[in-house]
């Protein structure tokens, strides 16, 4: 997905971040591995490749899994909707959602439920009984996980919140009869290996804005839109080109949301506040920045 040019281009400002938690996190959902039936693995469907854990497969072993995309209503659809395409023709069962209105939730159940009818017919032959759908949730911050559980719960359950890494603590809870979840998702982050899939993390907010150079992230999105999606960038901010270092662009976003401090000079940190708040809060519009290679 990324280009070395890219890659070199963001190189002074390297985002370096594999928290210690995520060795528990592993430790924790392998240790409860045994209870497991299912797991769903949340993507936020405005980065379909960048939200999934590259090495997903090793910490969650042979599970079935269902690949739950969310914000389906932020996304670009035909651009997700080709990865989610090849997601599919790889074997992945895909149910996109939108968790805000609860758009599909009853095909998640459905799945669900046709995936616990194979396990529990392989019970019965091996003389055990049936039981209900034990189903963990995984995802990256901010990739919907909290919502998800709200939204299958019926009640407010789970913290939600824009900021990252708000769950903590492992329990069950009753979805309906056939499934029960782990109340408190496994929140897994990416190696950090590849910038252009950090910067697109923090991009959509799920690395903490604390640990982040704001500028760099805003230059990122600039250059991400102005590439995917020039009309955004002109429609927004009567941008019609973007030059190398940013200045002019800043000089016009900045007259164009009065970004400007007393004598007339352009506020930078706002104007990245600015970029990166209008992408967060979707005024661009529907926008995906992940594309297959
Ligand atoms: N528009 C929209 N927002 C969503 C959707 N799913 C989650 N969100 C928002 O994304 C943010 C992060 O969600 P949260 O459940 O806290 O993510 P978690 O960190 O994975 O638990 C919240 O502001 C949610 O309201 C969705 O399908 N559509
Ligand atoms: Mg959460």
């Amino acid at each position: 997905m990324s280009n070395t040019n890219e890659n070199q281009s963001v190189a002074k400002t390297n985002i370096n971040w594999f928290p210690g938690h995520m060795a528990k996190t592993k430790r924790e959902i392998g240790e409860k591995l045994n209870l497991i039936d299912i797991v769903y693995e949340v993507i936020d469907a405005r980065m379909p490749i960048s939200s999934k854990i590259i090495d997903i497969d090793n910490l969650i072993k042979d599970k079935p899994k269902i690949l739950v995309v969310t914000k389906m209503d932020l996304c670009d659809t035909e651009e997700t909707n080709k990865i989610l395409k090849k997601y599919e023709s790889e074997g992945y069962k895909v149910v996109p959602v939108d968790l805000i209105k609860g758009t599909n939730i009853q095909t998640l159940l459905k799945t669900t439920n046709e995936i616990m009818s194979d396990i529990n017919n392989s019970r019965l032959n091996k003389g055990m009984k049936e039981r209900s759908a034990r189903v963990l949730i995984v995802g990256v911050p901010n990739a919907g996980k909290s919502t998800l559980i709200n939204r299958l719960v019926g009640r407010k359950s789970a913290g939600v919140g824009n900021t990252p890494g708000v769950t903590k603590n492992l329990s069950w809870i009753r979805v309906n009869k056939d499934i029960e979840l782990l109340d408190s998702p496994g929140i897994l982050w990416q190696k950090m290996d590849n910038q252009e899939i950090a910067h697109t993390l923090a991009a959509l907010s799920s690395i903490k804005e604390e640990i982040l150079n704001l500028d760099s992230i805003a230059c990122f999105i600039l250059k991400k839109i102005y590439k995917l999606y020039p009309d955004k960038l002109k429609d927004r901010y009567g941008l019609e080109e973007l030059d190398e270092d940013f200045i002019e662009a800043y000089e016009t976003i900045a007259r164009r949301r009065g970004a400007l401090s007393k004598g007339g000079r352009v506020d930078y940190s706002r104007v990245s506040d600015i970029i990166i708040r209008d992408l967060k809060n979707g005024y661009f519009g529907p926008i995906t920045l992940d594309r297959l290679k």
